[in-house]
């Protein structure tokens, strides 16, 4: 596929995906979720590919759904729309390897929900986050209403998104929903080093903390524990006989790739 909103540049084991369409402030299209599930999978079946980092150009990381795009919709294309815009943030959800956003600035209804599908988010102090649908007479499609609150806590959720207030990094980091602000011109290489550090730790453990932290936030704690201790076991004898052997013999793990 011939990616025309999304550019993609893979170094040392971490992809960065940038959405590029400034002049709609990375508003998303139609076009941007065909270009994700294609990514997604060409990037899920690259080994090289161990941690994934996606940020916006200009100004924007992304200022929601296409707003020309979604005016003209009837309620059943309505519905379509926002039925595989969350299919495809489901996928990012459960992307095998790690996603962090770098929200460089307007992160607003669908980007705040695209963020909010990432694993880690770091902000800007130039971000800005929002659920400004209800402005709009609309309310969020691609799972605010169900991510916020899990996230943020209730309280703060329904505050933004009865609100539609757009807040600050600063505030962002105070609820929860940013774990990192770094300056402007720093924000890729924070992000990168970040990302550099989840890719220097064991493959499996991580692909295995980002699966049952996940799964298990969504079931009963009995079994969350027992999913994790079926996935603990399965380390023995394979990556874990070499990250416990590098301790004791005072060296580096050398992990399979
Ligand atoms: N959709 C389409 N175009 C957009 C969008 C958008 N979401 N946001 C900005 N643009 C366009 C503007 O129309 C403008 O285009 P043009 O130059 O052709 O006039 C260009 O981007 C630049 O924008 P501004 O001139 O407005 O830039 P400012 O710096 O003055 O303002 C803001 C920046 C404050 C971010 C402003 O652009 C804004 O308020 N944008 C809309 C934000 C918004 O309401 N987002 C939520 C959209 S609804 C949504 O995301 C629901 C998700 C679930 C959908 C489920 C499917 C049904």
């Amino acid at each position: 596929m011939e990616y025309q909103i999304l550019k993609t540049a893979v170094s040392e084991g971490i992809a960065t995906i940038t959405v590029s369409r400034p002049q709609a402030l990375n508003a998303l299209n139609s076009r941007f979720f065909q270009e994700m599930d294609n990514l997604l999978a060409e990037l899920g079946r690259r080994d090289d590919v161990k941690v994934l980092i996606i940020t916006g150009e200009g100004k924007a990381f992304a200022a929601g759904a296409d707003i020309a795009e979604m005016v003209q919709k009837t309620q059943s294309e309505g519905q379509e729309f926002s039925r595989a815009g969350q299919k495809t943030f489901r996928s990012l959800e459960l992307f095998a390897k790690p996603v962090i956003a770098a929200v460089n600035g307007f992160a607003l209804g669908g980007g705040s929900e695209l963020a909010l599908a990432c694993d880690i988010r770091v902000a800007s102090t130039k971000a800005k986050f929002g659920q400004p649908e209800v402005n709009l007479g609309l309310i969020p499609g691609y799972a605010a209403t169900q991510r916020l609150p899990r996230l943020i806590g209730l309280g703060n959720a329904l505050y933004l998104l009865l609100t539609g207030e757009m807040i600050g990094a600063e505030d962002a980091l105070r609820m929860g929903l940013v774990q990192k602000v770094v300056e402007p011109d720093q924000l890729l290489s924070a992000v990168t080093e970040l990302a550099k550090v989840i890719a220097s730790k064991g493959l499996q453990a991580v692909r295995l903390v980002k699966q049952v932290t996940r799964r298990g936030f969504l079931m009963d704690f009995e079994a969350g524990c027992a999913l994790e201790s079926e996935m603990f076991g399965s380390l023995f004898g394979n990556e874990a006989a070499e990250g416990m052997r590098a301790f004791l013999e005072k060296r580096p793990p050398k992990w399979t790739e």
